[in-house]
């Protein structure tokens, strides 16, 4: 493990290749219950260039409305899958916090999407770690402070890789620059999926 930053530790290659397909699988299967949607900005109504989908009690959603958490699939009505057991089981690994994740938002970059740099601050529980798991082609992520205007660095995330974002680095800003297309293999149809574990609400 490597400590990038106060709070920020990254996890090179925690999911051997194996694991990496197995989740894979789990994943699949997520998205036959809950399939990927395209969310929009609050106001504007101006689509992301990622698609998402959300395995958990909650999941993160955005319409013209704003964003939010909610337990139920925004196009389809129905409850969210539950989060596969091997992930509730990296939390326990790696996160430092003793109750679990209550959302996994899901998101799917083809070779051309991107995320513009933001701060994630729609959960009422900043003390709970962020923990993310690449699959699929390597990324370019840039993170920076907590002020907009802070300076920024940027690294690799390749299929496998696992970070942890907490105390400080919680409410970084961060964001994709670019997808590296064809540097995996793990997805026959190329492109990269970031899973998000997060706690949403404060444990009682
Ligand atoms: C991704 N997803 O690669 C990233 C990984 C999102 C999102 O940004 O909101 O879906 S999560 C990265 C993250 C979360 C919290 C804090 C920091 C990064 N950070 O301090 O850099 O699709
Ligand atoms: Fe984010």
């Amino acid at each position: 493990r490597t400590q990038l930053l106060p709070g920020l530790v990254l996890y090179p290659g925690r999911l051997a290749r194996d694991e990496q397909v197995a989740l894979l699988t789990e994943i699949r299967a997520v998205i036959a219950a809950a399939p990927p949607f395209t969310p929009v900005m609050p106001r504007t109504g101006k689509p992301f260039s990622v698609a998402m989908t959300n395995c958990g009690p909650l999941g993160w959603v955005s319409d013209r409305a704003g964003y939010r958490y909610q337990p139920t699939h925004p196009v389809t009505g129905a409850r969210w899958p539950a989060i596969p057991e091997r992930l509730i089981a990296l939390w326990r690994a790696v996160a430092g916090y003793a109750a679990p994740p209550e959302a996994c938002l899901v998101n799917f970059y083809d070779p051309t999407a991107k995320m513009g740099l933001h701060q994630d601050r729609d959960e009422a529980d900043f003390d709970a770690p962020i923990v993310s798991v690449s699959l699929g082609d390597t990324c370019r992520f840039r993170f920076g402070g907590t002020a907009r205007g802070d300076p920024t660095r940027s690294f690799p995330l390749a299929s496998g890789d696992v970070v942890v974002f907490g105390g400080p680095a919680r409410l970084a800003f961060h964001g994709v620059d670019r997808i590296l297309p064809g540097t995996s293999t793990l997805l026959p149809e190329g492109g990269r999926i970031n899973l998000t574990l997060r706690r949403v609400t404060e444990p009682s």
